[in-house]
């Protein structure tokens, strides 16, 4: 398929996408979001793929939905639309998504990185929920996810209020898993792709499956499904693999079965 609004690359194991609409800031219209959405499934379908990273621009990783697109919709456009299903496709997505993100992560932008399973954050990234200066309140995870992210205060504080918080505070809030110069954000964020690439595929994807759920679950439930994910990887070719490299202190040699 060919795409008009995002890039994709291979890089070993990690797909990659990049935004790209830069004279809106990369805001998320519902063709940016379709074919984002397309590439990352069509990347978790890839045997060759291991690991994916969504980038933007150095000034941008995505500004929000596309305010010029949303501006005169009615409720139920709003309802019908495919913007609500494209936004949740990357929850079905069952290999790793990091998000490297470079400047403005505003709105939509911010909610797409929070979907994301890392976040790498470049030293001029910022993080807002603004949807309250234009009427009206996130759609796609910003009371929700953020809230889970950096707690009842702040989150109240972003949302109602159009904090904005800086790289350095979303790492010491626990929302961002580093923070780097922005000339080396995205290669970070494709290393750190490839580290978790380069492990046992179907560990991988439990273990994220797994610590999605404890967002949920309550424990009891989330304790017995971790229980069961873990059993079921005795059945893998990969888990006598790794135990026996382990013994034989050797690298071991992952098939993904
Ligand atoms: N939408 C459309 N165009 C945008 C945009 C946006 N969100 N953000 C920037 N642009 C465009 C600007 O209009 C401008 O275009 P031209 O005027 O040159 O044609 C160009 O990008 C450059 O922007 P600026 O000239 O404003 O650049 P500055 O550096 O001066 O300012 C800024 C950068 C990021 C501070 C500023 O552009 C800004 O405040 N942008 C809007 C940020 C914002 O309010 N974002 C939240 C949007 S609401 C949903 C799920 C989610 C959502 C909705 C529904 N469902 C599941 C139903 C999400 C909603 C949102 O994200």
């Amino acid at each position: 398929m060919t795409y008009e609004t995002i890039l994709t690359e291979v890089h070993g194991r990690v797909g990659l996408v990049r935004l790209n609409r830069p004279k809106a800031l990369n805001a998320l219209n519902s063709q940016l979001l379709h074919e984002l959405m397309d590439a990352l499934e069509a990347f978790d379908r890839d045997q060759a793929i291991g690991a994916m990273v969504v980038s933007g621009s150095e000034k941008a990783f995505a500004a929000g939905a596309d305010i010029k697109q949303m501006a005169t919709a009615s409720a139920v456009e709003m309802l019908t639309n495919d913007f609500i299903p494209a936004f949740d496709r990357i929850r079905g997505i069952k290999k790793p998504v990091i998000a490297a993100v470079a400047g403005w992560a505003l709105g939509g932008g911010c909610e797409l990185a929070l979907s994301c399973d890392m976040i790498v954050a470049a030293e001029n990234a910022r993080f807002g929920q603004p949807e309250i200066t234009i009427g009206v309140i996130p759609g796609a995870g910003g009371t929700q996810r953020l809230t889970r992210a950096v707690g009842k205060a702040l989150a109240m504080e972003m949302v109602l209020n159009n904090r904005t918080l800086s790289a350095e505070e979303a790492l010491r809030y626990g929302m961002v898993n580093r923070v780097v110069p922005v000339e080396r954000y995205l290669e970070v964020a494709l290393e750190l792709a490839a580290e978790i690439a380069a492990r046992a595929p179907l560990a991988v994807r439990l273990a994220k499956e797994m610590v999605n759920q404890a967002f949920e679950t309550g424990l009891s439930d989330g304790l017995a499904d971790e229980r069961r994910a873990f059993t079921l990887l005795f059945a893998t070719q990969d888990q006598k693999e790794g135990m026996a490299a382990f013994i034989e202190k050797r690298e071991p040699r992952w098939e993904g079965k």
